[in-house]
């Protein structure tokens, strides 16, 4: 694999430290004749986002050059399921569902939702480099990525919580963007609905281009999520979310949940 620098991003540490966002990582393909070398060229420190029982973190993780090197590259190396396998069961019917969907991880691992089970492909080359640019930017580390694919604006994922049970509460979500920037909305589970029990203001995010963002607990067990449509969105973007699924067999069978 060519050369990346990798983001100069570092989480605030556990004594409220933040790394310094300019700090370049040298890796060990390094190549000082290749572009992707450029400076990092708008880097911003990790922002927290909070709100009541919402804990989350963002920051740009590649520089717009590394974040088009990366897309180029997952555009070639991702496959993504057929449509009928990834149809998913909502109140005992099969949908499709409004964009593409590939998972990828270590061997043997499996995620299901909404009746759904997506066995993961091996790691590519370059997903192995963003999970490690994540991990080196966070301190997590992660065994699995499910990779969704938005053509344009029409494609969304509508709102739901990642709160399988064979996810590691202990890991946040980390979540990559690469492509067109689309909002990202957050909804208290208690002021969805016609009439909601309680007044929670959404949280709105715009997910840029090589930005990350870490959900944190108890973030997916208290809101909701989604990308909604965007007409005026007219370009494809990926989405990487990482996660830790617990590998030890100590699970009972995962709740179905609807996600379409
Ligand atoms: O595309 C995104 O930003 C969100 C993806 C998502 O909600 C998920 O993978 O659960």
């Amino acid at each position: 694999m060519d050369p990346f620098v990798t983001s100069p991003c570092k989480r605030a540490n556990a004594t409220g430290e933040s790394g310094n966002p300019r700090k370049r990582i040298k890796l060990e393909e390094e190549d000082e004749e290749s572009p992707i070398m450029a400076e990092f060229s708008n880097p911003i420190p990790w922002q927290k986002i909070e709100a009541e029982e919402l804990d989350c973190d963002y920051a740009l993780l590649f520089s717009k050059q590394q974040a088009d090197e990366l897309f180029k590259r997952l555009e070639k190396e991702v496959e993504y399921f057929t449509e009928e396998e990834t149809r998913v069961l909502v109140f005992g019917k099969l949908h499709r569902i409004p964009r593409k969907q590939a998972t990828y991880g270590d061997s043997g691992l499996m995620y299901s939702f909404s009746g759904v089970h997506l066995l993961a492909r091996p790691w590519t080359p370059t997903l192995e480099y963003i999970r490690d640019a994540v991990t080196d930017a966070t301190g997590n580390t992660f065994n699995f990525v499910l990779v969704n694919r938005y053509k344009d604006g029409h494609d969304h994922i509508c709102e739901h919580r990642d709160d399988e049970r064979e996810l590691d509460p202990t890991c946040p979500i980390a979540s990559v963007s690469l492509g067109a920037a689309r909002d990202f909305m957050l909804r208290h589970r208690d002021s969805r609905g016609q009439q909601p029990q309680r007044r929670i203001k959404p949280v709105k995010l715009l997910l840029a281009h090589g930005s990350l963002l870490l959900m944190n607990q108890p973030t997916n067990t208290h809101w909701y999520h989604s990308v909604p449509p965007r007409k005026r969105v007219l370009t494809p973007r990926i989405n990487l979310t990482f996660r830790r699924i617990v590998t030890e067999n100590v699970l009972g069978p995962a709740p179905a949940r609807a996600r379409s």
